[in-house]
């Protein structure tokens, strides 16, 4: 445990901390009002689940990121139900920890558990996801990406693919969890991008619960039930390889018979982008870890941040996921 005395003064006012790290590079901030021994930062973390390759990626960033701050980090696999979250984040209080963060698996329904960390001094920041409160203060900040420009950038590549053409385009949609902020959001841009040119027809949309499994089971009842489908939107790659599974099962080639639009772009679909069975992908960043925890120090210390970080992503083709696969971290 390296620790470090940092005197500073301010407006003549002496300030003494204690700073203490394990091997990080600045060590977390003083004062730790919890049980992370000595000064340590002692962050709890509720994650949603481990549903995807994008939450493996998501998680790991998370907790090698606290590492290397040299925070404690309670964390918590709400494994898709929102009772486990709030209950993590109860005990979480209850531990009296420094910063709560939480990636909420649905939208609605934290306000009475946030009003209770408010309640209680204890500062929250919301990952990944966002909630529909209106009541900015529950939390200090929300890092993560805009689902409705993802969902937008689907549509718009769609459009451009369809570009002159006039006849009806039969559009299958696998939606991600009900009720989580990206499968609503990633369903409104696209659904206001396409809305432009009535060729474009949903024909059938449901979720595929962000997960393979389910990606590639929903894919078969749209076979079966669909004569004619020209495109899948995917709400994430997870649900997009598991339909893949089910387009090859029924003789068809994914990518060419049936094009495939995705969002995240997490390693596998890469891969599947670069052999040309996905047409598209939207990227959604879930290395949030360093950006987390520099949030947690700044927050523990007092300092204001923004109410909204916004992730930088981009789109991917298959060219470009060709150049971009040798060095992807996830
Ligand atoms: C997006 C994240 C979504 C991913 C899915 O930020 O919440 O949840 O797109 C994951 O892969 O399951």
């Amino acid at each position: 445990m390296l620790r470090r005395l940092s005197i500073a003064v301010a407006g003549g006012l002496l300030l003494v901390s204690a700073v203490a790290g394990c091997g990080g590079d600045d060590g977390a901030a003083g004062g730790g009002s919890s049980g992370g021994g000595d000064d340590k930062i002692t962050l709890g973390f509720a994650q949603v689940g481990a549903e995807s390759g994008w939450r493996t990626a998501n998680t790991k960033s998370i907790e090698e990121s606290a590492a290397t701050a040299g925070f404690e980090l309670k964390f918590v696999d709400g494994q898709g139900k929102q009772e486990n979250q709030i209950k993590a984040i109860r005990n979480f209080i209850t531990q009296r920890v420094d910063v709560i963060a939480f990636s909420p698996v649905v939208e609605s329904g934290w306000d009475t558990v946030l009003k209770e960390a408010k309640d209680a001094g204890i500062p929250v920041i919301l990952t990944d996801r966002a909630i529909d409160s209106p009541d900015t203060s529950l939390y200090k900040t929300f890092i993560g990406s805009d689902f409705v420009e993802e969902g937008k950038k689907a549509g718009e590549w769609l459009v451009k693919e369809y570009q002159g053409k006039t006849d009806t385009v039969n559009i299958v949609e696998l939606q991600g969890s009900p009720g989580a902020a990206p499968a609503n959001d990633r369903k409104a841009g696209f659904a206001d991008v396409i809305k432009a040119d009535p060729k474009f027809k949903v024909v059938a949309s449901q979720t595929g619960q962000f997960t393979r499994t389910d990606g590639k089971a929903v894919m078969e009842t749209f076979l079966k039930s669909q004569p004619d489908i020209d495109v899948l939107y995917a709400h994430n790659d997870d649900m997009g390889l598991g339909a893949i599974e089910a387009i090859e099962a029924a003789g068809k080639k994914p990518g060419t018979d049936i094009k495939i639009i995705t969002v995240d772009a997490v390693k596998d679909g890469m891969t599947a982008l670069a052999d040309g069975k996905i047409n598209f992908i939207v990227e959604c960043s879930p290395l949030l870890g360093p950006q987390l925890m520099d949030l947690v120090k700044k927050v523990k210390a007092g300092e204001t941040i923004p109410q909204r970080v916004l992730t930088e992503e981009t789109t991917f083709t298959p060219e470009q996921a060709k150049e971009a696969l040798p060095n992807r971290k996830y």
